[in-house]
C-alpha cells in the first residue's frame, strides 16, 4: 500500500505545486496590465485623450477659434499640466451622450469629462469609476413662457423631448410616476435634435440638467422667451470618469482635482500659486504644494504636479468663476457647488 499513498501523496503535492504556479501566472497576468495602466500609455503618447461633449456651453465647447474650453474642459487641463507638465497635450474626443461612458471602458479616451452623472448602475455594471462629483446639478423643464406655466407639476398632458442615453430620461419617468400626472417623453438620438424639436414647437417642453437647461437657453435668439420651471427633481452629481479597475490613475485624477478644491479653501490661486509655496508656514499648503515632504509620489509625479495643475487652470473656485460666474451668460450661482466652508457640498480629502 506504502507507494500508492506516496503515489497519491506526491500527486497532491504536484497539484498544490502546479496550482501554485498557476495562481503565480495570474497574479503576474493581471499585474502586468495594471503596471501599463493609463497613466504609462499617457505618458508614453505624450498625450492625454480626453473625452468632452459635443458642445454645451460652459462645460467643454469649442470656442470662436475652434479651441476646446469650458469647466469640463480645464479638469482635463489640470491632469494634463500635473502628468505631463504641459496643461494643452489633450487630445479631444467629443462623445455623444450614449457613447460617453463606453468610450472610457473601452480606452478610446482616458478621461471622460462631460456632464456625466455619477450612477450606482454605470459606476457598477459599465466598466467606469467615477473620480470626484465637480458639480453638483439636478434635472429640470425649460418651457416657452407663452406655454404660461409656472410649476412641473403643472405639465400634465404636456410632451417633453429629451437625449437617448442619459439619465434624464428615467428621471422624467419617475417625476410623472411620482406625481400621478401624464408625460409624452420623445426620446432623439442627440441633444440637438431634442433641443430643435423644442425649439420648433414639436414638444412642450425640453428637459435635462439645470446647468445645460441654462446654458441651452443663453444660445436660443432670444432667452427672455423661456423659462426654467423651478423644480429640481433629480440630483445629478457630476464628474470625471476613467476605466474600471486601473486604480492608479484613477487615484491620479482624483487627487489632482481634490488638489483643486483644496487650493480654494487654503487661498491658493493661479496668481500666488508660487509664492504660496515660496512663503506659507501652513504645514497643509506646504505639503500640497511640494515644499515639504514627496506626496508627488503618492500618485507616480514629481511634488510640483499640484503646482503646475493650479497655474494651468486656478484652483476651483477660480475655474467656476471663469465659466458660470456673475461675469459669464450663463452665472449660474456656486450654490451646492460651494465649499462646505460656505455651506456648499466641496470637500477635498486630508492632502497628505
Ligand atoms: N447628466 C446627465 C445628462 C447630461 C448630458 O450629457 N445631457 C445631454 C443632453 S442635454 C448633453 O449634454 N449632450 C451634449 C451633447 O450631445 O454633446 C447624464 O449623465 O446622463
Amino acid at each position: 500500500m506504502a507507494p500508492i499513498i506516496n503515489f497519491f501523496k506526491e500527486e497532491f503535492l504536484m497539484n498544490r505545486f502546479f496550482k501554485l504556479l498557476l495562481s503565480l501566472a495570474l497574479v503576474m497576468a493581471l499585474a502586468i496590465p495594471a503596471a501599463a495602466g493609463v497613466l504609462a500609455e499617457v505618458q508614453k503618447k505624450g498625450v492625454l485623450t480626453l473625452g468632452v461633449s459635443e458642445g454645451v456651453a460652459g462645460f467643454s465647447a469649442p470656442d470662436s477659434k475652434g479651441k476646446w474650453v469650458g469647466f469640463d474642459v480645464d479638469m482635463g487641463h489640470a491632469v494634463a499640466a500635473a502628468v505631463l507638465k504641459n496643461a494643452d497635450a489633450i487630445k479631444y474626443v467629443p462623445l455623444a451622450s450614449k457613447q460617453k461612458i463606453v468610450a472610457v471602458s473601452s480606452g478610446q479616451v482616458d478621461i471622460t469629462s462631460r456632464t456625466t452623472t455619477w450612477t450606482m448602475k454605470r459606476d457598477a455594471k459599465q466598466g467606469v469609476d467615477f473620480t470626484v462629483v465637480v458639480f453638483y446639478d439636478g434635472q429640470g423643464f425649460m418651457v416657452k413662457k407663452d406655454l404660461g406655466v409656472k410649476s412641473a407639476k403643472d405639465l400634465n398632458g404636456a410632451s417633453v423631448s429629451v437625449t437617448s442615453g442619459t439619465t434624464s430620461e428615467l428621471n422624467v419617468a419617475d417625476f410623472a410616476r411620482a406625481n400621478k400626472i401624464k408625460l409624452e417623453t420623445v426620446v432623439f438620438e442627440s441633444k440637438k435634435e431634442a433641443f430643435n424639436a423644442y425649439l420648433a414647437g414639436r414638444v412642450d417642453a425640453f428637459t435635462t440638467d439645470m446647468s445645460q437647461l441654462a446654458a441651452m437657453r443663453t444660445t436660443t435668439p432670444d432667452p427672455s422667451q423661456h423659462i426654467i420651471l423651478p423644480e429640481m427633481f433629480s440630483k445629478e452629481p457630476m464628474g470625471p470618469l476613467v476605466r474600471h479597475g486601473d486604480n492608479q490613475w484613477k487615484d491620479l485624477v482624483t487627487w489632482v482635482i481634490y488638489g483643486l478644491i483644496e487650493a480654494e479653501e487654503k487661498g491658493i490661486t493661479q496668481a500666488n500659486v508660487l509664492e504660496m509655496k515660496a512663503k506659507s508656514q501652513d504645514p497643509v499648503v506646504k505639503r500640497m504644494l511640494g515644499a515639504t515632504g514627496d506626496i508627488g509620489s503618492f500618485i507616480n509625479l514629481d511634488n510640483d504636479w499640484l503646482v503646475r495643475a493650479i497655474q494651468a487652470v486656478g484652483n476651483y473656485g477660480e475655474i467656476y468663476e471663469r465659466h458660470f460666474g456673475s461675469d459669464t451668460t450663463l452665472n449660474i450661482p456656486r450654490g451646492n457647488n460651494n465649499l462646505w466652508t460656505n455651506g456648499g457640498l466641496m470637500y477635498a480629502m486630508p492632502i497628505r
